[in-house]
């Protein structure tokens, strides 16, 4: 299966690049390969002003989503704290088995001025999500902010979209499965990620820096790469491909996404999968469209109550973060 999708078994490297030009991303890396670019953070004003006292200044009364975890990854607790609750708990867990992790898709959309600091990639020029009509547009700035040893599910994500993650301080571990192993995973059906437009969650119940390889046999039999991303750094990794992180020592990043010409077939069809549109209502003449005409006609199709259910679902978690008083 690896190599029907392009990849060899003797897997290679991911290389950290810089003054890398998008035409060279698109062409060697875009839906292909993981890629570190370690010239676009240092630009930032959140790479020369956030810090943990910052942060409690001016924000540390607000409600932050955040999930803990005693004993193993999948038995975590999501909840909600203030943010200031949230850096207490942090200073005080460095167990390997003890963590928390800030992961809040809405905070930084919650606070422009803040999202501000927050500077341009070029990577993500001509994102095509922003084709997307406002109230279905997937949230685009996730606050990750975890203490040592916390880390993500293992999980591919949303829409199958790539994953661009910014390093602004710590440093991440990650392990990177390349696409056609679904077979080693253990793949938790069923899973809905509970995003404006719906759609499927891939996660897998195996957490790979503690495999219960008793339990999960066939996952010893899975194809990754591994790299330490640093602060500064960038991470991008392509559609289909599964992913982890594990948080080194305290870390705080900001998690965006990407649709290109690349990719963008790979998104529709998990929309289409997520129960939004038929794919009988795309026209024949859409396979011989160009890309932007492709994703701006799917758009045009999606029907209005779920413009409208996409609307009030971000009002209804944001509502939820707010009632929660502590
Ligand atoms: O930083 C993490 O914990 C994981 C984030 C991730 O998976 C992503 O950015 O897609």
């Amino acid at each position: 299966m690896l190599r029907h999708y392009g990849y060899s078994e003797s897997m290679g490297s991911v290389e950290k690049r810089s003054l890398l030009s998008l035409s060279e991303f698109r062409e060697l890396y875009d839906a292909k390969w993981p890629v570190i670019v370690t010239d676009i953070i240092p630009f930032w004003e959140a790479y020369r002003t956030w810090n943990k006292e910052f942060f409690l200044t001016h924000y540390g009364s607000q409600n932050v989503l955040m999930r803990t975890v005693k004993g193993r990854l999948n038995e975590s607790v999501a909840q909600v704290k203030p943010l200031s609750d949230f850096v207490r708990l942090l200073d005080q867990t460095t167990d390997p088995t003890s963590w928390v992790y800030l992961e809040d898709e809405l905070f930084l959309i919650q606070n422009p001025r803040l999202r501000a600091f927050v500077g341009s990639n070029y990577l993500l020029d001509e994102n095509m999500f922003s084709l997307f009509p406002p109230e279905i547009r997937p949230w685009d700035s996730m606050l990750l902010w975890g203490g040592q040893h916390s880390r993500s599910f293992l999980h591919m994500d949303p829409y199958n979209w790539t994953a661009v993650n910014a390093v602004l301080w710590g440093a991440k571990h990650w392990k990177l499965y390349p696409p056609g192993q679904d077979q080693f995973l253990y793949i938790v059906p069923d899973l809905k990620c509970g995003f404006p437009l719906e759609c499927r969650k891939y996660n897998s119940e195996v957490d790979a820096f503690d495999v219960d390889i008793e339990r999960y046999p066939l996952f010893r039999r899975a194809s990754h790469l591994e790299v330490v991303q640093t602060r500064g750094e960038v991470i991008v990794i392509p559609s289909g491909w599964f992913h982890q992180a594990y948080n080194i020592n305290e870390c705080l990043s900001v998690s965006m996404q990407l649709m290109s010409p690349s990719n963008h077939l790979a998104v529709l069809e998990e929309i289409v999968k997520g129960g939004n549109l038929h794919r009988d209502k795309l026209p024949p003449l859409f396979d011989s469209m160009g890309p932007v005409e492709q994703v701006k006609l799917f758009m045009s199709l999606i029907p209005k109550e779920t413009l409208q259910s996409g609307e009030d679902t971000t009002k209804k978690v944001l509502k939820q973060k707010a009632d929660v008083i502590v």
